[in-house]
């Protein structure tokens, strides 16, 4: 039955009855209308961020972990503006978010009113859909829409812009059709395409399989897992593939590109085929275009046709879903095994080099972590080198268990995105590890997880530098380091303002009592860990090198007699 409702009830009611439970976000002027009737919605559980940005990321946090779409409130202007940098992060990531923003009354748009700022055009080329809504009568049928088109094929942002006289304006309102649910498109791909891989990978000598983001997306692990071990095709996962497959298989090799271990980028270049499953092939794992894989034929599939061949151009390029084509390709492929090849990768495998000369070393915090929670929590990290030596050495064994900002590489991701981690997953751990800088962008949410009762535990790797850009101007700028060395206020200190407990940590030897005691905590909890201050992410390609010439660590001097 239709009834008449004002828009920001319209609103209210289409978010829970396309079964949203969550929104995060902030009030202000031009979404007052929509605040003031959301307290008439208890089903709709709304998380005051301290800024915008954070809710944006929560909502992507809470999209990648729960598998559902995200959602994020902001006022006109600067509320808006304040979502643009979490729009552009869960673009880049494919993650599914919709916005909603209040926009000045329809009469003023256009004339430079009080907090009027046109988010559609700024946010045009970071969302894949936007609405200004005309009528409140369209609000039902947007609001089912711009969910749907969030999660559906490729998954990314979408934006509804709501004039605050369209929230006050009365309609006519129906309940959205239960059928319009935003189910994935089975998978396409012709069968030539499957049948012509299947006949490279059984004619390869060396192959690899290539990992990314689309395969955790999709759910693909069961059916990744049994290509590897039908075909005994070595498996490379990319940053945002991390934990699609699991680290400690013998058929794991690690992470590509930039930062990857001198034997994956190594089989890469030695590869005569390259299985790549829901992967972009972006810059950071490739280096040089023009020497990456010299030897090797590429198959190539992905849900998104403009992926393919836009990086690297492949022998065979499938457009489908990972799961459905993965699917099909375990079916079309001959048992075999890779052994030879597997032993020449292996010959190139060193025992990293310790790049620490403290002993509360990364790894060992890392291992800490991965102890007393028994490699069961999910990780979500910042960015820098942190972020980097978590994607190398935490063993990660769950599907979906490790959250970063890969495309976009925004600093300040980890702390609000964990919060929306906790709330896709209650009931699990999360642990949020951020360097000093990015940690201190979003600190704020302190408040955030003690108002609204959010478990997260916070890390800081604490250098004292904005580490990873230090370390670039220690290779490429002469040892310039010019504005990274980095303050910080006492966080001990910090967390008691905020009446949580915090603990310092500056010795291994305080190691698993004190990540024991932070994990324990019935509630957010923060940890600061005093790192070396000059270590370095090794090995690392140069950016624009090729994937065969890396920089390695130094191997630790024997001191002379
Ligand atoms: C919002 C944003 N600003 C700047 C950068 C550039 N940047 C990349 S890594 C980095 C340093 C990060 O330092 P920190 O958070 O202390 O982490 P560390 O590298 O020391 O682990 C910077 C400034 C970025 N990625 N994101």
């Amino acid at each position: 039955m239709n009834e008449t409702l004002t828009g920001a009830h319209i609103l209210c009611r289409a978010l829970v009855e396309s079964g949203v439970e969550v929104i995060f976000g902030y009030p202000g002027g031009a979404i007052m209308p929509f605040y003031h009737a959301l307290p008439e919605y208890p089903r709709l559980r709304h998380i005051l961020v301290r800024h915008e940005q954070a809710a944006a990321h929560a909502a992507d946090g809470y999209a990648r972990a729960g598998g559902r779409v995200g959602v994020c409130v902001a006022t006109s202007g600067p509320g808006a503006t304040n979502l643009v940098t979490g729009l552009a992060t869960a673009h880049m990531d494919s993650s599914p978010v919709v916005a909603i923003t209040g926009q000045v009354a329809r009469p003023m748009i256009g004339r430079d009113a009080f907090q009027e700022t046109d988010i559609i055009g700024i946010t045009l080329p970071i969302t894949k859909q936007s609405y200004l809504v005309q009528e409140a009568s369209e609000l039902g049928p947007i609001v089912t829409e711009a969910l749907a088109l969030a999660q559906e094929g490729r998954p990314g942002p979408v934006l509804i812009d709501v004039p605050k006289d369209v929230q006050n304006q009365r309609a006519e309102y129906s309940s959205p059709p239960v059928s319009r649910s935003a189910k994935r498109e089975p998978g396409r791909g012709g069968e030539d395409g499957v049948g012509k891989a299947a006949r490279l990978i059984a004619a390869a000598k060396r192959p690899l399989l290539m990992v990314g983001h689309g395969t955790i997306l999709s759910n693909a692990y069961a059916e990744v897992r049994s290509l590897a071990e039908k075909t005994g095709m070595p498996v490379i996962t990319t940053l945002l593939g991390i934990s699609a497959f699991p680290d400690g298989h013998p058929l794991h090799l690690g992470m590509p590109g930039m930062h990857g271990e001198v034997h994956v980028n190594r089989a890469i270049q030695r590869a005569d085929l390259i299985v790549g499953i829901g992967l972009r092939f972006d810059d950071r794992v490739t280096g040089n275009l023009a020497a990456f894989a010299p030897r090797a034929q590429l198959v190539h599939i992905d849900l998104d046709r403009a992926e393919i061949g836009k990086n690297v151009r492949p022998a065979v390029g499938i457009v489908g879903d990972a799961k459905a084509v993965t699917a099909r390709l375990v079916a079309a492929v001959e048992s075999r095994s890779c052994q030879p090849w597997m032993e020449e990768i292996q010959d190139n495998r060193r025992e990293p080099v310790a790049a620490f000369r403290g002993d509360l070393s990364p790894e060992a915090i890392l291992a800490s972590i991965c102890e007393v929670t028994r490699g069961e929590c999910t990780i979500v990290t910042d960015v820098g080198q942190h972020q980097m030596w978590v994607a190398k050495l935490y063993p990660y064994r769950r599907p979906n268990s490790h959250i970063t900002s890969g495309g976009l590489g925004t600093m300040g991701f980890a702390v609000p995105a964990a919060m929306g981690v906790h709330l896709a997953r209650p009931g699990e751990t999360v642990w949020a590890i951020s360097g000093d800088g990015g940690f201190q962008m979003n600190m704020a949410e302190i408040a955030t997880m003690v108002q609204e009762g959010l478990t997260v535990k916070m890390a800081i790797f604490n250098n004292g530098y904005l580490g990873m850009v230090r370390q670039w101007q220690q290779f490429f700028h002469e040892k310039r380091y010019s504005c990274t060395p980095i303050g910080s206020p006492d966080y001990v200190k910090l967390a008691e303002a905020y009446g949580i407990p915090g603990y310092r940590v500056k010795d291994a030897s305080e190691l698993a009592d004190t990540v024991w005691r932070a994990n324990a905590y019935p509630g957010p909890a923060l940890v600061e860990f005093v790192i070396e201050q000059e270590a370095n992410v090794y090995p690392m390609i140069p950016p624009g090198g090729s994937l065969s010439e890396p920089i390695e660590a130094e191997p630790a001097r024997v001191p002379a007699d």
